[in-house]
């Protein structure tokens, strides 16, 4: 099931998010909500908060559609990053609560990432290129954090306005 993805600047987008305890068939049946609404939206990541739900659990998959590779969704509990480079990587990114907005973000180009897969198995793995950019941006979403929170307040604050306008204009069809 598809589920909305919230909108920017919203309350549940800049909380904590609780660790899960363990693996339940409810956490499994959002991470494949998640899943469902990212390959939808479509995006390469999504977080639990942006669909109004406080717990760590992220999904990604970083293969382009039109590649004709094999798609590789990792659906991630509790992920940390265990470990950075010096390296560092500037990526263009967008996010699907911050619609149409794009800036580069700078971040280690290289991160080793523990978590619980979706059979509460810990896995460890070392994301490069566009993997460890999403996988980063997407952590940074369960500790409240947006990648618009890297740019200068200025730049952060004229995003935010379009934001506001966009979520009047959307609430103003609906009515
Ligand atoms: O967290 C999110 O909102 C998802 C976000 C992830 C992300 C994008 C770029 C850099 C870091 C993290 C997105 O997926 S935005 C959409 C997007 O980038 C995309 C959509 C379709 C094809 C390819 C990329
Ligand atoms: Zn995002």
């Amino acid at each position: 099931m598809k589920r909305p993805i919230l909108i920017h600047p919203d309350p549940r987008l800049k909380k904590a998010c609780a660790p899960i305890a363990d693996v339940s068939d409810a956490l499994r049946k959002l991470a494949d909500d998640m899943m469902e609404t990212m390959y939808a939206a479509p995006g390469i990541g999504l977080a639990a908060p942006q669909v109004g739900e406080l717990s760590r659990l992220i999904v990604l998959d970083c293969i382009k559609a039109d590649t004709g590779e094999e798609p590789r969704p990792l659906v991630m509990f509790n992920p940390r990053v265990l470990a950075s480079s010096e390296e560092r990587n500037v990526y263009e990114e967008g996010c699907l609560s911050i619609p149409d907005q794009y800036a580069d973000v700078e971040r280690p180009s290289v991160v080793d990432v523990e978590w619980i897969d979706r059979d509460g198995n810990p896995r460890q793995e070392t994301f490069d290129g566009l993997w460890a950019t999403c996988v980063q941006h997407e952590i940074d979403h369960l500790d409240g954090k947006l990648f618009i929170d890297y740019l200068k307040p200025l730049r952060r604050q004229m995003i935010t306005r379009k934001m506001v306008k966009l979520k009047k204009e959307r609430a103003r069809e609906k009515a």
